[in-house]
């Protein structure tokens, strides 16, 4: 097989290979057609749609890590078999994103994601969301032991499943009771506080895990290369959600609607504010005045401080110093591995969206 990792050959193993699979399951409990047609529904509409960074990143990684050497990796391939298995391990990571971003979307009271409305806002759905996003959660066990049983490194996926979802649920945890809806206290943040949030409700679902399902696969899951894969992919993750933040506000055509300064989120952006405009100043007060308010005419006005603090080239600065920062990082790690770290940082450098 030509090795091209295309979105509808990965989505093609989504929908011939994964949904049937999820599918099957259900029907086998006998549960009756609306609700069987429920969770078809409750599964495509929040996988299918997105940039599928995650998702692909598996079978993109499993091609340069069965390599010995780094000479071999521009002719390397892929078998059938291994392309299908890496990509129900990357859609497997895609579901923990959907579980996620289905409780996500309800708990920050957004609007729309990927073009759409919100699951929770779509007609009839509501609160049964939260009972979905379980769902979501629970069929990739389901997954997992279908297709990955009989392999050595089974334990090692589940284990890794679920000590990644912890982690995501402690770091929403932490994201959430520092933004409580009535009580807007800027002195609570800090860039530390915000760090801690990023890493453990980003960083290590979006870009450790696939990495380490990746290294698992490929039989080289040493301690040293998931030590490596930490060392790169958790600051990776930081400034990946550092850019979700800045497009949060500043973004254009994002497919989802910004909730941040609303929701009093301890952000990137309110945090580099804070920085600049000191602990007493004309900025400072409005910020305090308008920050975390359920209202437009607030959160506009806050948006004129970033304005006029220049936010926005700061964090150019800030991104143009990071991917450096990154790049130097990875210069440090084995051949193999910096191929996989290198090929994962392009995809999201610079983003826009
Ligand atoms: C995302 O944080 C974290 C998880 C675990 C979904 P966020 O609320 O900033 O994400 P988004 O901007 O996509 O709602
Ligand atoms: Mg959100
Ligand atoms: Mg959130
Ligand atoms: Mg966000």
């Amino acid at each position: 097989m030509s090795y091209t990792n295309s979105r509808e050959k990965f989505e093609q193993v989504f929908r011939e290979t994964v949904v049937p699979a999820i599918m099957e399951d259900v029907k086998k409990t006998g549960i009756d057609q609306k609700a069987y047609d429920w969770l078809e529904q409750a599964v495509l509409h929040n996988t299918i749609g997105g940039k599928y960074n995650r998702g692909m990143t598996v079978p993109d990684s499993l091609r340069i890590l069965k390599c010995n050497t780094a000479e071999e990796i521009k002719d390397a391939d892929l078998t059938e078999d291994e392309y299908k298995l890496s990509s129900i391990l990357g859609w497997c990571t895609e579901l923990l994103q959907a579980m996620f971003l289905v409780a996500d979307d309800i708990m920050d009271a957004s609007i729309t994601r990927r073009g759409h409305p919100c699951w929770y806002r779509m007609e009839g759905v509501g609160m049964v969301a939260i009972n979905d996003s379980f769902i979501l959660g629970a069929v990739i066990f389901n997954v997992l032991k279908r297709f990955f049983r009989q392999e050595s490194y089974y334990v090692d996926l589940l284990e890794l499943f679920h000590e990644t979802s912890f982690q995501t649920e402690l770091g929403q945890l932490l994201d959430l009771i520092t933004a409580p809806e009535d009580k807007v206290h800027l002195d609570n943040f800090n860039l530390n506080k915000y760090s801690f949030i990023v890493r453990y409700k980003t960083a290590y679902y979006s870009f450790y895990l696939p990495v380490a399902l990746a290294m698992y696969q490929a039989g080289v899951a040493t301690e040293q290369n998931l030590k490596e894969a930490m060392t790169v992919l958790i600051p990776l993750g930081e400034y990946f959600q550092v850019q979700d933040d800045f497009l949060d506000c500043f973004g254009v055509d994002i497919g989802k609607i910004g909730t941040d300064i609303q929701d009093n989120k301890c952000g990137w952006l309110i945090n580099k504010a804070l920085e600049i405009v000191g602990k007493d100043s004309e900025h400072r007060k409005i910020l305090d005045e308008n920050y975390g308010k359920k209202d437009a005419e607030c959160e506009k006005k806050v948006k004129a401080v970033y304005n006029e603090l220049k936010l926005e080239q700061i964090y150019h600065d800030y991104e143009k110093a990071k991917v450096e920062e990154l790049e130097a990082l990875i210069k440090q790690c084995s051949p193999l591995n910096q191929e996989v770290f290198n090929k994962f940082l392009s995809k999201i450098a610079y983003r826009k969206k």
